[in-house]
């Protein structure tokens, strides 16, 4: 049995849950019950704020956790990250009034920088020999310039919105975040055959995300050219059709190429496109 501790609400809520049903760990979505078992895997979901899921893992009251990189990075302790899950992006980042003017990393010598994250910017200031002043503070780090409480903040940024709005401009990042899955060095090796299980089934997902799957006819004549234009994960599929002198093709693609693949493949004569979302992709 794995007990898998997530974020109760918030950010990475939604998504973790989504990925684990689709990953066939289903459980009842309930966030008042604070410990839900699986019907249909060998695992129970724990529901946890964000900051304490790393210190829950490394003391094995769960053996995996979902949560941001920034986060395991801050509260430190012996967890392993296992994979990189591909959503909660965002960065760590040093920022100034946006009318400073910009020296490089000395800027912050001697100033007040606020941050929730003061682990994190302690070692990144050790590392580059910066001795700036760091003031902690559990939330609403960005007025803090323009209440005089400090000179520079570090905190997470995502759209750079919250930044521009508070007058602020974005100088460093430190660290590229998205949600991670980690886990707890002392599995048993039935737990560790169940995570093999689930990680498989997770890149499964994982893989299947930001891909279409394209069908279409094709003139016989074009099939190279649409080889060329839909190189696939072995190669493309092919089956004749019944009129002669065309056939159908199958293949997967990502989302961000589709359209300008698709207006490639129709000006070889392909018609009848179809794109279909893709749910796994089963290596
Ligand atoms: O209640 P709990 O303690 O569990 O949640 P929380 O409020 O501490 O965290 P939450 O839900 O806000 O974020 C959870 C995780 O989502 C973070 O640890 C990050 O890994 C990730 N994440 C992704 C973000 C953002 N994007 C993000 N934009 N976390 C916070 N933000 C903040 C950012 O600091 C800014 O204040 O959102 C604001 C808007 O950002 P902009 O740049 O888009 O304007
Ligand atoms: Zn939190």
């Amino acid at each position: 049995m794995l007990r898998i501790a997530i974020q109760n609400k918030g950010r990475l809520s939604e998504e973790s849950v989504d990925l684990l049903n689709n990953a066939g760990v289903k459980f009842d979505n309930l966030k008042r019950k604070y410990l839900v078992k699986s019907a249909t895997f060998p695992a129970e979901v724990l529901y946890l704020r964000d900051d304490d899921i790393t210190g829950v893992v490394a003391s094995g009251l769960a053996e995996l956790g979902i949560v941001g990189l920034n986060e395991v990075k801050e509260k430190g302790g012996d967890v392993n990250i296992i994979r990189r899950l591909g959503y909660g992006f965002c960065r760590l980042c040093l920022a100034i009034p946006k009318n400073e003017t910009y020296t490089g990393l000395e800027y912050f010598s001697g100033k007040r920088i606020a941050t929730s994250y003061p682990n994190v910017l302690r070692e990144f200031l050790k590392e580059n020999g910066i001795d700036g002043r760091i003031i902690e503070i559990s939330g609403s780090v960005e007025i803090t310039p323009s209440a005089g409480m400090a000179d520079a903040i570090f905190d997470i940024v995502s759209s750079g919105g919250t930044l521009v709005s508070n007058g602020l401009k974005e100088v460093e990042t430190v660290l590229e975040s998205e949600a991670v899955l980690i886990a707890n060095g002392n599995l048993s090796d039935a737990q560790r055959e169940e995570l093999d299980e689930l990680l498989f089934r997770l890149d499964s997902v994982c893989i299947s995300r930001g891909k279409k799957y394209l069908l279409m006819n094709i003139p016989s004549a074009s099939f190279e050219k649409a080889i060329e234009i839909l190189p696939a994960m072995r190669s493309p599929t092919v089956m004749p059709l019944a009129a002669e002198g065309w056939c159908s093709l199958h293949s997967v693609v990502d989302a961000d190429k589709l359209w300008d693949k698709v207006k490639r493949l129709k000006a070889i004569g392909a018609e009848g496109i179809s794109v279909l979302n893709l749910d796994k992709i089963i290596p």
